[in-house]
């Protein structure tokens, strides 16, 4: 067991030597994490807890609560702004109807990999930090799930073989993708996938080789497609007031295990995306690139959802795509 230094508070107040007010100086807050215990992401927000405990000698300790127990996502960032909760993680997209930068991150078929999605993030980064700023909300840090692919049940050589199948959404672009290929939206979080899955609640769906796994995709689904359609993002976010409220000491550890836990999330998504890929072959599942007919499609289906986007952006946001794409052909 480390020695904290609410745990040697706790020790010295408990022989007397310490007044116990002392030990109950130590700042305790709460972050609701989204997913479940054993996604990469979580356990990120793990080591970022224990750095901050560390680095404060337990004068700010954090518990990270999975599994949106504490909040549901679309709560989190009102709930920051109340000063309800402290922490809180969040996808991205998930917001995607509050701003349209928040809602890029899932444009299909602009990012091709980890280094473009690290490109898009340089470029969005300051809009996104400013505009949770505006709300009296710090933005920490965001780490990438691995690329979305496509998962049925059976074959999918173009889209109109999803039709009427049910078709797992988490967010307003996958929900566009299944109303576009006559397939039947249904809306389950992460945490329900595996249940719905088991009771053959869902035919195909688009998500990362990871939550596949996760949720034991195999189960009902035989194929992944490896098309890449995006690469979302979770963001960690706090409570302005909290931050104020927090010495010098608990700001600089906070500010340090972000940069760390932003570069360990980006090197871990990497990881688990390989490791996924082989489990999902482990357990029988064809793993493909799409078919050049399918890829043509999906390439004029990112264009229309690009002039969709830019349409409900404005000229003043598009201008994030165009950074984008001057950083990526550079
Ligand atoms: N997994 C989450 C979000 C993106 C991902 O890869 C999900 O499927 O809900």
């Amino acid at each position: 067991m480390k020695l904290t230094r609410r745990r040697a508070l706790s020790t010295l107040g408990g022989w007397g030597l310490l007044p116990l007010h002392a030990w109950a100086l130590a700042q305790r807050h709460q972050l609701s994490g989204a997913y479940g215990e054993a996604v990469f992401h979580t356990q990120n927000l793990q080591t970022f807890v224990r750095q901050i405990a560390d680095r404060t000698s337990g004068g700010l300790e954090i518990e990270v609560v999975p599994n949106s127990k504490l909040k549901p996502m679309a709560e989190v960032i009102p709930a920051l702004e109340r000063k309800e909760i402290a922490f809180g993680e969040v996808l991205m997209s998930a917001y995607g109807a509050q701003h349209p930068v928040l809602g890029m991150d899932a444009l299909p078929f602009i990012v091709r990999g980890f280094e473009d999605a690290a490109r898009m993030w340089d470029v969005t980064r300051p809009t996104v930090r400013d505009y949770l700023a505006a709300r009296g909300v710090r933005l920490l840090y965001a780490v990438p799930w691995p690329p979305q692919g496509l998962y049925s049940r059976m074959p999918v050589n173009k889209l109109a073989d999803l039709k009427g199948l049910k078709f797992r959404v988490y967010n307003a672009a996958t929900q566009r993708l299944a109303e576009l290929s006559g397939a039947q939206p249904v809306t389950i979080a992460a945490n329900n996938l595996q249940k719905a899955i088991e009771e053959g609640g869902v035919d195909a769906m688009l998500t990362s080789s990871t939550t596949g796994v996760d949720s034991q995709a195999w189960k009902a689904m035989k194929v992944f497609v490896d098309m890449r359609a995006w690469i979302p993002k979770n963001m960690l976010c706090m409570s302005e007031a909290v931050w104020t409220g927090l010495d010098d000491a608990g700001r600089q550890a906070i500010v340090q295990a972000s940069t760390q836990a932003e570069a360990n999330g980006w090197r871990l998504a990497r990881e688990a995306d390989d490791s996924a890929k082989k489990t999902l072959t482990d357990h029988k599942m064809e793993v493909n690139l799409p078919s050049v007919d399918l890829r043509r499609t999906l390439d004029l289906l990112g264009e229309r959802f690009g002039r969709e986007w830019v349409g409900k952006a404005g000229m003043g946001h598009a201008g994030a795509l165009v950074d984008y794409y001057t950083k990526r052909n550079r």
